[in-house]
């Protein structure tokens, strides 16, 4: 093997920040504290969230490390680490979401099948790397090919890990070539996370950025890349991450009537408040995370105390000193998350709720039971929290 190895057990797992909520031990599955997100525009490595499915890979030697680029080319070719660092580098901030982020909550209404989640499978990170799109032309395809002259339309990326969904085999997923070729698409084999090496939970040393999609199709500790004709076969884009109506059930599901998730949907989440907090008086601070897939700015967030009867608009933005402005690209970070916040006065207690707007006017469905499904993905429904002010003479 090329310097790189997925081992078979969990002896050589990286350390961790100890304030991170372990969903799931082996493999390694962990969420912030819901509060930590909105301490920084950029969150943090050790804040970031952590979602494998086997244990994590070891560099052996990173001089020896490659990937291997074959398929509907020709010629395949192998990619060293100096290859990839010769390339262009480019910062790209972007906003990685599992697809079970809420998961948790979506689990109340009905049992789902995976990892529990609270409301931090989410972070915001500025990755650095060489976009896909020169790579692929470093092997001969041009920029926004849709289609190889031998029939490669789709761009497939297999790690080295080993997952027990895939029967031991590693982790996989693919994009369409026409994204992985569009320079403006921005998908990226990154090497840096927030200007520092990739560690090795988040898939050193080199990892696939899809902006604007689902977690899962970010492959880590990528070990190959084929071009292929159809989407990838494995597990991860067959059967797993594909959103299902309410009504099917295990008893009746077809995996094949569904295709792989990738744009995630518009979202919002209240991060300075959990539930039930009690607060001193009636003076509470409304402020969350709001980000849409597919590159979609945050129009608008909408915040209620009042259990959605009426709203105000909170206010939005990413970095201090200039105004977030949704779809505007020269001023606004297009794939990453938006803040919002606003101040509220409020009774004895009260039910908080915020769903947020997307560019192209889409908006959250307001109950979890209407987007419920097996898989527990994409809860996107209306987030609420419970506050009660306790009185104290304090
Ligand atoms: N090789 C590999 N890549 C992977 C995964 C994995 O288990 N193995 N998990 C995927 C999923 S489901 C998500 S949400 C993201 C999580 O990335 P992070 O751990 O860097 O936050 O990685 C994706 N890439
Ligand atoms: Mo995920």
């Amino acid at each position: 093997m090329p310097g790189i190895r997925g081992p078979s057990d969990y002896s050589r797992e990286p350390p961790r920040h100890p304030s991170l909520q372990i969903n799931a031990k082996e493999p390694f599955n962990a969420e912030p504290p819901r509060s930590a997100l909105i301490t920084s525009y950029v969150t943090p490595v050790e804040y970031f969230y952590k979602r494998n499915h086997g244990p994590i890979p070891i560099v052996d030697d990173i001089e020896r490390y490659s990937v291997s680029v074959s398929g509907l080319i020709g010629n395949s070719k192998e990619l060293f680490m100096k290859d990839i660092w010769r390339l262009p580098k480019y910062n790209v901030a972007a906003t990685l979401q599992c697809a079970g982020n809420r998961r948790t909550a979506m689990s109340k209404t009905r049992t789902v099948k995976g990892v529990g989640w609270d409301v931090a499978a989410i972070g915001n990170a500025v990755w650095g790397g060489a976009k896909l799109a020169d790579v692929l032309e470093l092997i001969g395809i041009p920029k926004y090919t849709s289609s190889t002259p031998s029939g490669g339309k789709h761009v497939e990326f297999v790690s080295i890990d080993k997952c027990k969904e895939e029967n031991g085999g590693p982790y996989k997923a693919s994009i369409p070539l026409i994204q992985a070729t569009n320079p403006e698409a921005d998908v990226l084999l990154a090497y840096e996370m927030n200007g520092e090496t990739l560690n090795r939970d988040h898939g050193y040393p080199l990892r696939v950025v899809v902006p604007g999609v689902i977690g899962a199709r970010s492959v880590k500790w990528l070990e190959s890349i084929n071009i292929i004709s159809e989407e990838c076969q494995g597990f991860f884009m067959q059967k797993d991450y594909k959103m299902f109506p309410p009504r099917v059930n295990w008893d009746n599901i077809n995996w094949s009537t569904r295709r792989p998730q990738m744009d995630f949907p518009v979202q919002c989440v209240i991060c300075s408040l959990e539930d039930v907090n009690v607060v001193k008086n009636g003076k509470i601070t409304i402020k969350g995370y709001a980000v849409s897939g597919g590159g979609r700015g945050i129009e608008r967030v909408d915040v209620s105390v009042d259990g959605g009867k009426t709203w105000v608009e909170a206010s939005r933005f990413q970095k201090s000193g200039s105004e977030y402005i949704a779809d505007d690209d020269s001023k606004s970070d297009k794939w990453a998350w938006v803040f919002f916040e606003t101040e509220a006065e409020i009774p004895w207690s009260a039910e908080i709720v915020a769903k947020a707007v997307d560019s192209a006017a889409n908006v959250q469905p307001e109950n979890v039971e209407d987007v419920w499904n097996l898989r527990g993905i994409l809860n996107t429904s209306w987030h609420r929290v419970h506050v009660q002010v306790g009185h104290s003479n304090m």
